[in-house]
């Protein structure tokens, strides 16, 4: 890859060059993180994978490790697919993941460390009776559509189960998989879930959370009252990583959402740009830890020349908000290692039409954490119940339209002049029943001069009383990523954006509002970040 990368990220994962996608096979294993990723050791578009990996022991820094699953037999001769990690007893790894067997099918593929003494874990074996998990006229299962393991869980009954992606027509299902000695796998009759319209479900991941809205995580195989269950599914068409919470019926080895449904209009873990992802249990902090994938929006013949194409997001802690309605994410604490020489500002009114900047920051490596009150209501505007689409409503109301309350937030990624900025914002509204609507918005539309990058505009609705609570703002920026948690980790949303003026130093930060009412910042603090050794 050249020298000059003005879009190279400092903190957020990426090898040092071509292409990555999907997060696999992540784990703790004698002190140390393991991170497995779709990986075209051939190219910088998507091509025939084999599984990168790398170790780390803070999940900040990493090791980068020799490839591995690399076409060895007949069940991945043709590429190995997506697939997840489960530590068995004895402290045991084994990775179960989708290999493409010489007829392309998807079938799927059982490895095992070489050397259980090196905590790197850098040779791995596939086990002979592979492929484990395959396609038959029986089981119906049409064999491009079978794909991407869980992490197994065992029940008291002392089987494993474990999730497969797939579809029937356009029905999404997750295939419950069981087996007593992680060798032979037997399908249930039922999967765990299915939705009729939502079409394929690509990497499943399902586990328990407190039911209690305590941030600690639990293992995968825990049940019980005290804990709800997830399930999220990548929805292939949409791309989209939506997600439910409900119970687990381990009588009937059935899941049931709290709202009844699953598909494109449930929650997302990331409104912007992410997918792929899979959570894992880091038994050492007791947290449940999301990992994903943020493709690129710029073109091939950009990802040609800089030579590489796709990046991880900060490792994400994740756990069930107090009311039960929806998950709570925010970056590991470790990443917090990397923030030196905060700059910040303290109880200001923030005018209408005004503008601050926030200086003495490297603004394109910074880490910025905002909140807001809220006081002055007189100009809110009515909320129109024809708005349906978050997403629609931030393109319509970018951040250059004036708006009542808002648009007020960050201008990030900007050039001296303004010709270049990622605009991460809230408008407030208000409802018929008088309550307050708030939208958070990604603005990308001026995120850079090059016009052949895709700078669509992201939105959500954030559950939150903006008056009673406040409003806060967390902003991870990494030269081409701008990640961005709203309301303390309510909702998130990743942007992918290529500045032209507005890169390294030249890149600037600021606190923006373009309503008619003024807002009160009651706290903005704004670190340089320094460079996480990665690659
Ligand atoms: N990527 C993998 C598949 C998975 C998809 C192939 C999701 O296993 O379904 O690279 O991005």
């Amino acid at each position: 890859p050249p020298t000059n990368q003005p879009y190279r990220t400092a903190y957020h994962f990426q090898p040092r060059k071509n292409w990555i996608n999907d997060p696999n096979g992540p784990m703790l294993y004698k002190g140390v993180y393991h991170l497995f990723y779709q990986y075209n050791p051939n190219g910088v578009i998507w091509g025939p994978p084999v599984w990168g990996h790398s170790t780390s022991k803070d999940l900040v820094n990493w090791v980068p490790q020799p490839l591995t699953m690399e076409p060895e037999m007949a069940a991945n001769i043709n590429g190995s697919w997506s697939g997840s990690a489960t530590i068995l007893p004895g402290n045991k790894p084994a990775i179960l993941f989708t290999g493409l067997d010489p007829k392309y099918e998807q079938v799927q593929v059982l490895a095992y460390p070489k050397d259980t003494s090196d905590p790197n874990l850098k040779e791995w074996f596939l086990a002979p009776q592979n492929p484990v998990m395959f396609p038959t006229p029986q089981n119906q299962i049409n064999a491009t559509s079978f794909r991407d393991p869980t992490t197994a869980w065992r029940l008291p009954d002392g089987v494993w189960r474990l999730l497969i992606g797939s579809k029937r027509g356009q029905r999404g299902l997750s295939l419950l998989f069981r087996s007593r000695d992680f060798v032979h796998w037997v399908q249930a009759k039922h999967p765990l879930y299915s939705d009729k319209l939502s079409g394929m479900w690509e990497c499943p991941d399902f586990f328990p959370v407190y039911a209690n809205g305590d941030q600690m995580g639990v293992d995968t195989s825990i049940i019980g009252s005290h804990v709800k269950h997830v399930l999220k599914n990548s929805l292939d068409i949409t791309k989209h990583d939506i997600y439910t919470i409900g119970d687990y019926n381990i009588k009937k080895d059935a899941y049931t959402p709290d709202i009844g449904y699953m598909n494109d209009s449930s929650l997302r873990y990331d409104y912007g740009k992410y997918y792929a992802s899979k959570t894992f249990f880091n038994d050492a902090k007791k947290e449940r830890i999301l990992l994903g994938w943020a493709n690129e929006s710029s073109s091939v013949e950009d990802d040609i020349k800089k030579g590489w194409s796709g990046i991880h997001t900060i490792p994400r802690k994740i756990w069930l908000d107090k009311l039960g309605k929806q998950l709570i994410q925010w970056p590991i604490a470790n990443i917090e290692k990397l923030r030196q020489n905060p700059v910040n500002i303290f109880r200001k009114v923030l005018k209408k039409g005004s503008q601050i900047e926030v200086s003495g920051i490297t603004a394109a490596q910074a880490d910025a954490e905002i909140s807001f009150k809220i006081k002055d209501l007189k100009n809110v505007e009515k909320f129109d119940a024809s708005w349906t689409s978050p997403q629609l409503l931030c393109s319509k109301k970018g951040a250059s339209v004036k708006g009542g309350l808002g648009p007020f937030g960050l201008l990030t990624l900007a050039s001296k002049g303004l010709e270049e900025y990622t605009a991460v914002f809230f408008r407030i509204f208000k409802a018929y029943d008088n309550k307050f609507v708030v939208l958070m918005c990604s603005d990308q539309s001026r995120s850079s001069l090059n016009p052949t990058n895709d700078k669509t505009t992201y939105g959500t609705f954030v559950d939150v009383n903006p008056i009673r609570e406040g409003l806060s703002l967390r902003v991870l920026i990494d030269h081409s990523v701008v990640e961005s948690f709203g309301a303390k980790g309510k909702n998130v949303i990743t942007a992918r954006v290529y500045p032209t003026l507005a890169i390294n130093e030249k890149a600037h930060l600021y606190v923006f509002n373009r309503g008619t009412s003024n807002v009160e910042i009651t706290g903005l603090t704004a670190w340089s970040m320094k460079k996480a050794n990665i690659a």
